[in-house]
């Protein structure tokens, strides 16, 4: 179901959804632009909130064939980090299916076989579900079994009847992507056997309101979720969140664990998360009210100290081509007059601009040599990772720009230590 004359309404319960803020027209978040010269699709981008089920959504969304296809520029083994996060992952699932008969484990979402590879290596019977061609072609050649399919409750129903049901079905940076999610959720519901686990992550709600990391706001990312719309969420579909289990992962993730039926043992942590998110007032319209606010902000703060910095007469590099910067660059006006070039090591982005900015997109060798006076660290959810690895830069005096929770520059005092300088009084 992709629907743009929903727009308004939240896509679980109907419920006419409450406008927490609107970004305006955007192109899409992930297609990297060849010439100049040819028209971007654009939509309307605005987060709404559902007063009735308490879930986070896009007002309006963008046809995922549009987003995923053989051309998907994201491929999740850029970082060690992820992988190092997907190998503990397959550890946890291999794990739970030990001893289990005909174990058999589902990942919607596979991508590049970042996680699943681990699985295959280990001879456990799988199944990676991946629309985009591309990035499927990559899992397979690392023997990972792919279905090039989009999931739903149709898809959810001819795996069962071709390989039966699954002790595990999983997901990371998935399920907040697919608009028809009750559809996913009866998918799941017919496809996971009585006694397996399903579960998923995704960038955690009280998270990007605490930061204001409103750049995970794009076309992909059609739910922000918190525990306690998942519970809802799952409560409908005859599921029960038995876990929540906090992950440090793209700028603070959750992983919520659900179990087919409604009397299981509960974490305590779940009663703790979701009082947590209450004392947020995230059940409430009041938790939303000030987001647009300390949105514009940022902007404003961030596009200032670039403008003060460029007109010093300083190149600024930007560090990591992410789909989440679309939203960040263009809704804070930051194009290629303040942002030289984008540095990022994918590939296929590399000779590109992007999105709407048309800001180039160049190699890492280029940023190496070229040194730039400051660099705004665009995949900020990398940081620890980047700053490590970017150790002789900072030596020799580059300056990290950042902006979550607030605009600041990362000095380089000495290797270990570092020294944030306040831009605002
Ligand atoms: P990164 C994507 O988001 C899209 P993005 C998607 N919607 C989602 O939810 C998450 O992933 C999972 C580059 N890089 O991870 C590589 C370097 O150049 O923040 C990437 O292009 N050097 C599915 O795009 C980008 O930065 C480095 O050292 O916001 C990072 O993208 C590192 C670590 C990364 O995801
Ligand atoms: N799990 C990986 C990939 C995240 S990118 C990680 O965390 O890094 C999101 C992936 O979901 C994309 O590769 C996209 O093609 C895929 N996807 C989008 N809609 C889907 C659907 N309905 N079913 C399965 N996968 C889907
Ligand atoms: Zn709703």
């Amino acid at each position: 179901m992709y629907s743009e004359e929903s727009m308004g309404v939240c896509k679980i319960c109907h419920h006419e959804l409450k406008t927490v803020i609107s970004f305006g027209k955007m192109p899409i978040s992930n297609r990297f632009v060849t010439g100049l010269g040819a028209e971007e699709y654009v939509y309307d981008l605005s987060l709404g909130w559902c007063p009735e089920c308490l879930m986070a959504q896009l007002e309006s969304c963008v046809d995922p064939a549009m987003m995923f296809n053989d051309a998907y520029a994201y491929f999740s083994s850029i970082s060690t980090t992820m992988e190092d996060h997907f190998r503990e992952m397959a550890e946890e699932i291999a794990g739970f299916v030990s001893g289990r008969p005909d174990p058999f484990v589902i990942e919607l979402g596979c991508n590049d076989g970042i996680m699943l590879k681990h699985i295959a290596g280990r001879g456990i019977p799988h199944l990676g579900i991946e629309p985009s061609a591309n990035v499927a072609t990559r899992a397979k050649e690392q023997g990972v079994q792919v279905l090039g399919e989009f999931f739903d409750a149709r898809t959810a129903l001819e795996i069962r009847e071709r390989q039966g049901q699954a002790d595990v079905i999983c997901g990371a940076n998935v399920m907040c992507h697919i608009e028809d999610i009750n559809s996913v959720f009866e998918g799941v519901s017919v496809l996971l056997k009585p006694a397996g686990v399903f579960f998923f992550q995704d960038p955690y709600l009280p998270d990007i309101i605490r930061k204001t990391s409103f750049d995970q706001i794009y076309d992909e990312h059609v739910y922000y979720f918190s525990g306690l719309a998942v519970s809802e969420l799952a409560r409908r579909h005859g599921l029960q969140l038995v876990d929540m289990v906090p992950k440090e992962v793209h700028g603070g993730s959750m992983r919520y664990y659900l179990r087919r039926g409604v009397n299981h043992s509960v974490a305590e942590d779940v009663a703790f998360h979701l009082s947590q998110e209450k004392a947020l007032n995230l059940h409430v319209w009041r938790g939303y009210v000030s987001f647009k606010e300390a949105v514009d902000r940022i902007c404003s703060d961030l596009k200032q100290t670039l403008v003060k910095i460029k007109g010093k007469g300083n190149r600024i590099a930007a560090y990591g081509a992410t789909s989440k910067s679309t939203t960040l660059l263009i809704y804070s006006q930051i194009g290629p007059d303040l942002i030289d070039y984008v540095s990022d090591t994918t590939p296929t982005k590399i000779g590109k601009y992007t999105p709407g900015t048309h800001i180039p997109v160049r190699s890492h060798a280029h940023f190496i040599q070229d040194n730039p006076p400051y660099t705004l660290l665009l995949a900020w959810n990398h940081k620890r990772e980047i700053l490590e690895k970017e150790k002789r830069y900072r030596k020799k005096g580059g300056k990290f720009i950042t902006f979550f929770p607030e605009v600041a520059i990362v000095y380089p005092v000495n290797q270990r230590f570092l020294h944030r300088e306040r831009t605002r009084e």
